[in-house]
């Protein structure tokens, strides 16, 4: 409403004395009309007196109020408007309108008010809730049932639902697995249901059963009715089912201690970036997921992995391998999600183990796998416990380890040690760094990510080194711990890639600079003993320089002619793992392939099938 001034005229009668002479004057007054504000709503409490409620004025003195439509039953209206009393009967919210006037004009404004019964029919429903966490034993080997300890399920989906199963409210549970909801007493009975299910604007983590339609796991407590007082506990825990010699009862804690490390991650993962978006990821558990190959849906998932995509899936199968309570391998797998997603894994996967001479992708990806497994539960301890009453298993520590079998660049083992310690603030042999997890996420994220060499410790601890390097010293210290010479560079400069018949790590391949690669003895080996191509050796690595935008052929050609060889090849640019183009023709001499390609720095794996150790093959970059 606009402010405007209004003049009226006033007529004055001057009688002038001892004479019948009469003047009049014209007198110009200012006056203005109201200007009213409109009122918030309020909610009122039946049979409690109001404060009276009183509507802004910028206007002139309101002389009398009216209202519409007629105020509940108990409030009156004043002549200035401001509204009084105490209400008699319930009201929804209903919006009315109040018009002030005075003689210069009128202005109008609303209100809503709505009438609630006093707040002892508002319910208040709380409770905590808790499952069953069943500790590895202190040697650890296998599960300790008789140390089971109720730990918190924080941040879980929590509901309230009525006889019919309609939801009345959600929430989550918080740091102590609390939760509570005030609630209107609508319904007669409710009951409280628990999802397997972490969930917020910025993440969504859910754990399924793939050998029940990917259903969600759905704790509930019993329908019970409403009592009309002003606060009511329910607290669930879920229980393991363990009855002392096999689990006869339902597994209802499993899905629940998978999502507190899960939890747990999401919590350190913040630390380093509080606004961080996970992207969603679904948790397959069931008690009928085995070691075993097969249909997924029947439980036959092989062994608990991540799927490089959006799905974890997770050991349960009793007395034979079950993973909900081994949390470091829980942590694991959620580490190759956080690698893929946030960073780059260019593992390739496949079996291995510590003392093993690993690819570097491989080798890095699983050391990272342990080592990250143990920052964000900020335990160096990792075991997985198996077998019969899931009483045996293994155990390591990523800070006591002391067996240090063939330590390397292409040990996992030696990576996972190195990775941890510098995140770790426990300083033992040759470690005095104490990073914790934000300068190592800041490096997965950035440097790690984008290097253009395959994802190894090489372009970890160049990356880490460039980042921090006044800190240098005490860097190459940690990594001499595990016989690596100070690393200088992204590509592993002066190592070669075999034990035997040594390449280098890598080579470099242009246009005019032919390469000769050697296959090794470890592709034969492997291949026909163990079907493992992902040792040291098996893949050779190129690093390829483009020098101007145009279309390219590269060849990998056996040198002489024998056998029935198959080379095939994978080129790959910038930050993803999967390759821009490959060669997989089938067994030949030669194998090739042409693609356009812009200038620039890309990298190259190359694998020979078929053929004895210490054959020779040229490598070319020929642009058309
Ligand atoms: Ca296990
Ligand atoms: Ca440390
Ligand atoms: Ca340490
Ligand atoms: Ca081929
Ligand atoms: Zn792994």
């Amino acid at each position: 409403m606009k402010y405007y001034l209004s003049s009226i005229f006033a007529t004055l009668m001057f009688v002038g004395c001892g004479g019948g002479e009469t003047v009049t004057q014209i007198v110009e007054t200012l006056q203005n009309p109201p200007i009213i504000d409109n009122h918030s709503s309020v909610t009122l409490q039946k049979s409690e007196p109001i404060t009276p409620l009183e509507f802004n004025n910028r206007g002139g003195v309101i002389e009398t109020c009216s209202v519409s439509p007629s105020l509940p039953s108990g409030l009156k209206l004043s002549n200035d408007c401001s509204i009084s009393g105490t209400p008699t009967v319930n009201q929804s919210l209903k919006t009315y309108t109040v018009t002030g006037k005075n003689v210069d004009g009128e202005d109008s404004a609303t209100i809503g008010i709505e009438v609630v019964k006093p707040d002892d029919t508002i319910v208040k429903l709380k409770g905590t809730i808790t499952y069953d966490s069943v500790p590895v034993n202190v040697n650890g080997v296998g599960l300790d049932y008789r140390h089971t300890i109720q730990k918190s399920v924080r941040g879980a989906v929590v509901r309230i639902v009525d006889s019919s199963s309609q939801e009345l409210a959600r929430t989550t549970t918080d740091e102590h697995g609390y939760y509570e909801f005030n609630i209107a007493n609508v319904a007669s009975k409710v009951k409280v249901q628990v999802f397997s299910k972490l969930k917020s604007s910025n993440w969504d983590f859910q754990v399924k059963d793939n050998t029940n339609g990917d259903a969600l796991y759905v704790m509930e407590g019993s329908l019970a009715s409403v009592n009309k007082t002003k606060s009511q506990t329910r607290n669930l825990n879920a229980s393991s089912g363990w009855s002392g010699s096999s689990y006869s009862g339902t597994r209802t804690s499993a899905p629940f201690a998978i999502l507190d490390v899960v939890y747990q991650a999401i919590q350190k993962v913040r630390s380093a970036d509080s606004s961080i978006v996970f992207p969603p990821l679904n948790i397959f558990w069931s008690k009928n997921n085995k070691p075993a190959s097969g249909n997924i849906s029947n439980g036959d998932i092989g062994t608990s992995y991540y799927n490089g995509n959006s799905s974890l899936y997770i050991l349960g199968d009793e007395n034979s391998d079950t993973d909900e309570y081994d949390s470091g391998v829980i942590a694991h797998e959620w580490g190759h999600y956080y690698e893929a997603k946030f960073s780059r894994a260019d593992s390739i996967g496949g079996g291995h183990s510590g003392g093993d001479f690993l690819d570097i992708r491989l080798a890095f990806g699983e050391g990272f796998g342990n080592a990250v497994s143990s920052m964000l539960r900020d335990n160096p301890n990792y075991w997985d416990s198996s077998g019969q009453h899931q009483a045996n298993g293994w155990s390591m520590n990523l800070e006591t380890e002391n067996n240090r079998d063939n330590p390397g660049w292409f040990s996992e083992a030696s990576i996972q040690r190195i990775l941890y310690d510098i995140y770790d603030s426990h300083d033992d042999a040759g470690d005095t760094i104490s990073y914790g997890f934000k300068p190592i996420h800041q490096l997965l994220i950035g440097k790690e990510k984008n290097t253009p060499a395959f994802t190894s410790i090489f372009t970890f601890i160049k990356g880490l080194k460039d980042e921090h390097s006044s800190d240098a010293t005490a860097i190459d210290n940690i990594v001499a711990q595990e016989s690596i010479a100070s690393i200088t560079d992204i590509y592993g400069s002066g190592r070669t890639n075999r034990k035997e018949n040594a390449n280098p790590l890598y080579d470099v391949l242009s246009t005019g600079n032919d390469v000769t690669i050697v296959t090794n003895y470890a592709v034969d080996r492997y291949l026909s003993e163990r079907s493992r191509t992902n040792q040291l050796g098996a893949y050779n690595f190129v690093k390829v320089t483009v020098p101007s935008d145009g279309d390219y052929t590269i060849t990998v050609t056996q040198v002489g002619s024998s056998g029935n060889p198959d080379p095939d090849f994978y080129l790959y640019r910038g930050s993803s793992n999967q390759p821009i183009a490959s060669a997989e023709n089938p067994p030949a001499l030669s194998d090739t392939l042409t693609k356009h390609l812009e200038s620039g720095i890309y990298r190259m794996a190359i694998i020979v099938y078929n053929q004895y150790s210490g054959t020779s093959y040229s490598v070319k970059l020929v642009k058309n």
